[in-house]
């Protein structure tokens, strides 16, 4: 059995990794011929923690190769982008063409009998896009419209749930909820899965998985936007935010997120879209969650100018001696990547304010990105960044909280993540 997985980024890499370990087949194709390269010398492209072991084996034992060109196979599974339409402005469609592309250059490749699994978050009905697109690419091969009929290719959507910093683990615990487009590929993908996937593989139909999907990300992205809104609630308050929380979750049927700088990522700040893009007029709370949680990140620039004046009220100093550092600009903590992060957004802006008085922790970058230094802002240790006059912890990273930080009088803490030891 050979297997084909199209997209060989955070999804479809260790995915790929993950089957060859198994000892089966795996031709991994991406667009990129870097990226294709890369992996061919046993090395990856991105940040995974474990995963450059695992590739360098599969590749080394000949299990895994990679090629930007189709080669025919018995299962393919595509894992490629779905972002935003560019020219979208407000609307924020999804935009399908990488599913597309991939789709259309898998065709020439397909012989009866395959298997083709869409893993790429997807709005309700892609896959059955997805048939239409492989149907008329290749009008010598009969694919699947309803159940009771025999086609001579399947085709399921099985959406990837994995936690980026986490995956490896997540890709053989996690469930997997798998969607045919009859019974019969359902049953088939479903048994795929089960060679190498130790969680349940739970059956249903196409449009179902699709939605499933993009429920679970916009059920965290809603309960976020609520423990953001009671953050900015308890502000006003004068109630401490995280142990509300926390005695609100002793409740043996209340189980609130935590707060913190705002959404980030490639799928909790996107998905949620993807719903409320299909179906806008009954996607109220949806979109209400999104404008809370695209909203945090301006509500923490205005505390840290509050904070600001705050210092120089009470020292006397004159604006050009402030120093403000912000702590961690990944958009979660303990990995790497800055793409669409919250923190990042704030460190930016805060730099803008203050330029050249800016200081920046980040245990997982050797520089800053240019955006940031144009602005005069310095990539500095953590304990330089304790004297600061404003500390404004953005990314709960271990290697900064596990610190215990001793404040002066005149130093002013904000801590979007409730996580600092302060004493
Ligand atoms: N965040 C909070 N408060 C929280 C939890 C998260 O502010 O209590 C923030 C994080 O700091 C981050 C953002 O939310 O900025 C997203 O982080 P995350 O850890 O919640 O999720 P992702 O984007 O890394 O991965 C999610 C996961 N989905 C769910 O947990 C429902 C993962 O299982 C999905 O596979 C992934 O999206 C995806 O690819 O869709």
């Amino acid at each position: 059995n050979t297997i084909s997985v199209v997209g060989l980024g955070y999804i479809g890499l260790p995915t790929a990794a993950v089957i060859a370990s198994r000892k089966k087949k795996v031709i991994g194709v991406d667009v990129n011929q870097v990226a294709v390269d890369t992996i061919n010398e046993g090395r990856i492209h991105i940040v995974e923690p474990e995963l450059d072991m695992l590739v360098h084996a599969a590749v080394k034992e000949g299990y895994l190769r990679a090629t930007t060109v189709p080669e025919p196979a018995d299962v393919f599974l595509i894992a490629v982008p779905t972002p935003f339409k560019a020219d979208g402005g407000d609307h924020h469609d999804p935009d399908l063409s990488y599913i597309e592309a991939a789709s259309k250059s898998i065709a020439p490749a397909l012989q009866k009998g395959n298997l083709v699994i869409l893993e790429s978050t997807s709005p309700v009905g892609t896959t059955e896009k997805m048939v239409e697109w492989l149907a008329e690419a290749r009008p010598d091969l009969t694919f699947p419209i309803t159940d009771g009929e025999c086609s001579d290719i399947r085709i399921a959507h099985c959406p990837e749930r994995v936690l980026p910093g986490n995956i490896l683990q997540e890709l053989v615990s996690n469930d997997r909820v798998v969607g045919g487009i009859t019974k019969l590929c359902s049953a088939l993908a479903a048994g795929f899965y089960s060679t190498f996937v130790k969680g349940e593989c739970i059956v249903t139909n196409a449009r179902t998985a699709e939605m499933c999907k993009l429920t679970e990300n916009s059920f965290r992205d809603v309960n976020i936007a609520f423990a953001n809104e009671m953050s900015i609630i308890c502000d006003e308050l004068g109630v401490d935010v995280w142990e509300l929380i926390k005695l609100a979750n002793r409740h043996p049927r209340v189980n609130i997120l935590q707060p913190g700088p705002g959404v980030g990522g490639h799928c909790i700040a996107v998905d949620p879209w993807f719903i409320a893009s299909q179906a806008p007029n009954s996607s109220q709370l949806i979109k209400t969650a999104r404008a809370v949680n695209d909203g945090k990140p301006s509500w923490v620039v205005n505390k840290v100018k509050d904070l600001v004046s705050d210092v120089l009220l009470a020292t006397g100093k004159g604006e050009h001696e402030i120093r403000v550092a912000c702590l961690g600009l990944s958009f979660k903590p303990n990995i790497d990547d800055l793409r669409e992060s919250p923190a990042m957004e704030v460190a930016l802006e805060i730099s803008g304010l203050f330029q050249d008085k800016t200081l920046v922790v980040e245990p997982y970058v050797d520089s800053l990105p240019e955006s940031l230094k144009n602005l005069g802002a310095r990539l500095v240790g953590l304990s330089e960044a304790l004297k600061a006059d404003v500390i404004v912890l953005l990314v709960d990273h271990k290697a900064i909280v596990d610190t215990s930080i001793e404040i002066q009088p005149h130093q002013r803490v904000l801590d979007t993540r409730g996580a600092l030891k302060k004493f």
